[in-house]
């Protein structure tokens, strides 16, 4: 289990402060879903997933984004307990859903691609941290042999 010193915590934490969750979860997703053609196949119930400009402006996608991101926003809140905090995500992902936990990473580094775009603040070193940390979540990782 990685341990955090309070410097890396308000880093991470004041980095995912720069993120619009509203509008970068949707985003996001959108840009997995177009980019990484085998995703969309979880995604069945979402309806037209057949084009760029279908993906994203399909309102369940932008939705379940904001869900998405919310979600991994309150994990950054239990950077102690990280494990702990994404447990029942974790099952979800990997018994039920069956994701792959490359996928994970692809996700987060399009979203990381995003927080540049809408901070420009945000420094590569800066987006380098929110690839590290978001790769410890990796949450489905640990059930699979
Ligand atoms: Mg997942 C549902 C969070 C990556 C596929 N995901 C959910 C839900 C949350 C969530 C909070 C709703 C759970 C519920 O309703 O109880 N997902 C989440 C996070 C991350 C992630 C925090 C990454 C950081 N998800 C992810 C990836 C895939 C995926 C990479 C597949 C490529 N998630 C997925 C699917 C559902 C959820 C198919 C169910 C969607 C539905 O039908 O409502």
């Amino acid at each position: 289990m990685v341990h955090f010193t309070a410097e890396e915590k308000a880093a991470i934490t004041g980095l995912w402060g720069k993120v619009n969750v509203e509008e970068a979860g949707g985003e996001a997703l959108g840009r997995l879903l177009v980019v990484y053609q085998w995703t969309p196949r979880f995604f069945d119930s979402f309806g037209n997933l057949s084009s760029t400009s279908a993906t994203m402006g399909n309102p369940k996608v932008k939705a379940h984004g904001k869900k998405v991101w919310n979600s991994f926003g309150e994990t950054i809140k239990n950077l102690d307990n990280l494990k702990g905090a994404f447990a029942k995500l974790s099952e979800l992902h990997s018994d039920k859903l069956h994701a792959d936990h490359e996928d994970f990473r692809l996700l987060l580094i399009v979203l990381v691609g995003l927080a540049s775009h809408f901070d420009t603040e945000l420094t590569p070193v800066q987006a380098a941290w929110m690839i590290m940390v978001t790769g410890l979540v990796n949450m489905p990782a640990h059930k699979y042999h």
